[in-house]
């Protein structure tokens, strides 16, 4: 059936927030136009019009949503990956990135919340804050420590792995390309505790999920290094 309403959504090359949002476009093979943001120059009308406060990923939805830099006050605006996750979901229910069952959803959810809890401080800690490694490896033992023994993150695939996907992947990258403010040489040191037998389970999720054509669709390994090398935040003095 042809998709009646339009969706925009504001974005940007890299971030693993946006990354989730694409990710579930494509799962729901939605039409959509992307708007991108520059964030260092961020254009007034995105803050006046489209988020107040600022972030990105964010969308405009409705019947007629007109100019993207303007869109029609009766569209809906909404914002965070999860929410947009989430929405996309409610919104093409074939998808089948919202569990139809309410324990599996309530499950997924959880996952959800406790990987953005637990992994999304470690990230920044570790990569870009100076915190040990340890405080890495105790965020992936923490997600390790939820995933059934096989398949995704509640078994059956949902939005809780395409909210983990994004930001897994680009964490075992950027170890192994020794990207971050991290002292050198703690990446590989920190990829190789990885791929010892006590993390077998979640590289194995993490092989699984990039292995999903949502991902390969939405993710350009080559670019996304460039990327980061051009980060600020991600390079050492
Ligand atoms: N919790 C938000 C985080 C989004 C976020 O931090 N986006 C970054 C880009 S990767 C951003 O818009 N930063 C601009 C700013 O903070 O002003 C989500 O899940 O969507």
């Amino acid at each position: 059936m042809p998709q009646q309403s339009q969706i925009v959504l504001y974005t940007r090359e890299q971030s693993p927030f946006c990354h989730r949002v694409h990710m579930a476009l494509e799962e729901a093979q939605a039409e959509f136009s992307s708007v991108f943001i520059d964030l260092a120059n961020k254009p007034a009308w995105f803050l006046e019009k489209v988020n107040p406060i600022g972030k990105i990923p964010a969308m405009a939805y409705g019947h007629s949503i007109g100019s993207p830099e303007d869109p029609s006050p009766d569209s809906t605006k909404l914002a965070e990956s999860l929410v947009l996750v989430l929405f996309v979901g409610d919104l093409f229910p074939y998808s089948g990135l919202v569990p139809a069952d309410p324990a599996l959803r309530a499950r997924a959810l959880l996952f959800a919340v406790d990987f953005e809890a637990r992994v999304l401080d470690a990230y920044k800690g570790f990569f870009f804050g100076g915190a040990p490694p340890r405080t890495l490896l105790d965020a992936f033992a923490a997600v390790q420590a939820r995933l059934p023994p096989a398949g995704f993150a509640v078994g059956t695939w949902s939005f809780a792995d395409v909210m983990a996907a994004p930001l897994l992947v680009r964490m075992v990258l950027l170890l192994e390309h020794e990207m971050g403010t991290f002292a050198a040489g703690e990446g590989k040191k920190t990829l190789a505790a990885l791929k010892e037998p006590g993390f077998a389970r979640l590289m194995e999720y993490i092989e699984d999920l990039k292995a999903r054509p949502s991902f390969k669709a939405t993710y350009d390994e080559g670019a996304n290094l460039a990327g980061w090398k051009k980060n600020p935040a991600a390079l050492r003095d």
